[in-house]
């Protein structure tokens, strides 16, 4: 019989159904020190970062340090982690904010993923542990100005001469373009008509990385232009176990995977930022979070984190088993992030007033999930996906 003298242990608001109790100790352990290192590395200065529109490039030996860079990766200097645990440093990344995420994404899941899955040996021993130690910052070229959702009509080229190939194109919205020491781009050989990657040095001729201004989502993130103006590389420099797109979509795959539990980790930030705030701002003589209507928003936002934690969890424990499919990371990516966003939203009205400015993360997160909503595969893209999953037809075109 059930012992119903032992009181079950008390609720934590930010962990409701004790999602902590699935983790193991190694798990919690790696959760526990990038959590630590957001608090005391991130926090204290995003808000800075965001408003003056700089990426703190400083910190990638730091992230090295920390182990998440390529960390579920196996030798040439990665951890060689579970997925579950890599996804739980990322959940925690974007606690902080999408931008520091998109660095350890974009560094570990696209351009050493890249590498690492479809790269010559020489190549792997070249970058990959510079890269895992945040020594050498890689960066992904798969979007152009006219081929974002649809990659494969991309217009960049790639021609023989010789023995080498000669890049000519343009790619657009590359995180970390412009600080990049390497470029992993996309192109199309005039040859065969395939799609093939390239390991591409910053400082090669004809390669140049703009940075994109303006942007009012991500600021503390870098996003750049690569402009490929007759860039001679040797055959060295391809990456020989791919010629198809299936090459980029499966480090999508890798990156997709990890926004699934990053956007729950903004979710929390900004669920965190209202519960404490409904708790202590008074109006009619009463905290805002006596009043029922709020308690609603409080209950909707947390049911949304949980339900964010737990499909990440799933796929994770997937993942880990060898199981995970592309379409199951497209139901992740959609769900979590449409309820991050949603819970920014809310969050931000509990503020009132205080909900638009830096002084809390709400409104950051908010403008952040704006953009991951749309990378890494557009909310109705992933929607079509899992369309094409349910019923057998693709409806892309
Ligand atoms: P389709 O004809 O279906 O397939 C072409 C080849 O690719 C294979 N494939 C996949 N392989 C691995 N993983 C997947 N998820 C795959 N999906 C398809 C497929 O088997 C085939 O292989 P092969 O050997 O027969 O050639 O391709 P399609 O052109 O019809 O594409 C379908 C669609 C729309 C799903 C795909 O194009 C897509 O996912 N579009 C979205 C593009 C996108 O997400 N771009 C993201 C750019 S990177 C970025 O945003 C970084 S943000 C920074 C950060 O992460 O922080
Ligand atoms: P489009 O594809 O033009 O889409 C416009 C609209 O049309 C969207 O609403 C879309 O859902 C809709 N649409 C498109 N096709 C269909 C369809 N078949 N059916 C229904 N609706 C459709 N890319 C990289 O390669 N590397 C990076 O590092 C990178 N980092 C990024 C960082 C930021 C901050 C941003 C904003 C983007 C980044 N991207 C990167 C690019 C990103 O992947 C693309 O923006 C995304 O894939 C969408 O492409 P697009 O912007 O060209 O929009």
């Amino acid at each position: 019989m059930t012992d119903t003298t032992t009181a079950p242990p008390a609720l934590k608001p930010l962990d409701y159904l004790d999602v902590d109790s699935l983790l193991d100790d190694e798990e919690r352990a790696i959760r526990d020190a990038v959590r630590d290192f957001v608090k005391g590395r991130v926090l204290p200065e995003v808000g800075d970062w965001f408003e003056e529109a700089r990426a703190p490039k400083e910190l990638f030996p730091e992230l090295g340090k920390l182990g998440v860079l390529g960390m579920h990766l196996e030798g040439y200097g990665c951890a060689g982690t579970s997925a579950t645990a890599y996804g739980l440093a990322c959940l925690e990344l974007e606690a902080g904010d999408s931008g520091i995420r998109s660095m350890v994404s974009v560094q570990g899941s696209l351009a050493m993923f890249a590498i690492w899955r479809w790269g010559s040996e020489e190549q792997k021993q070249e970058w990959l542990p510079r890269m895992a130690a945040g020594e050498a910052i890689g960066c992904f070229g798969l979007t152009e100005p006219d081929s974002g959702s649809d990659p494969g009509s991309m217009r960049t080229t790639a021609r023989r001469d010789g023995s080498d190939w000669i890049l000519n194109g343009q790619k657009m919205w590359i995180t970390n373009g412009s600080v990049a020491d390497v470029a992993v781009v996309w192109a199309r050989c005039t040859d065969d008509d395939r799609v093939r990657g390239f390991v591409v040095p910053a400082g090669t001729r004809g390669f140049s990385a703009p940075e994109i201004h303006k942007k009012l989502s991500l600021r503390a993130s870098v996003t750049s232009e690569l402009v490929l103006d007759d860039v001679r590389l040797p055959d060295s420099a391809v990456l020989p176990e791919v010629a198809s797109l299936k090459g980029p979509l499966s480090c999508l795959n890798e990156a997709r995977y990890g926004i699934v539990w990053g956007a729950t980790g903004a979710a929390r930030a900004c669920f965190e930022a209202a519960l404490d705030y409904a708790g202590t701002r008074i109006q009619f003589g009463k905290p805002i979070a006596s009043f029922q209507i709020q308690q609603q928003k409080l209950a909707d936002m947390a049911l949304e984190v949980n339900r964010g934690t737990l499909v990440a969890l799933q796929l994770g424990r997937l993942k880990d088993q060898g199981r995970l499919r592309p379409e199951q990371v497209s139901m992740g990516k959609l769900g979590n992030v449409n309820g991050a966003l949603e819970v920014a939203r809310t969050a931000r009205q509990v503020l009132g007033g205080n909900g638009i400015t830096l002084e809390y993360p709400v409104i950051r997160h908010m403008n952040n999930l704006e953009s991951v909503v749309t990378y890494e595969g557009t909310a109705d893209v992933h929607s079509l996906v899992i369309g094409q999953a349910l019923t057998g037809i693709a409806a892309f075109r």
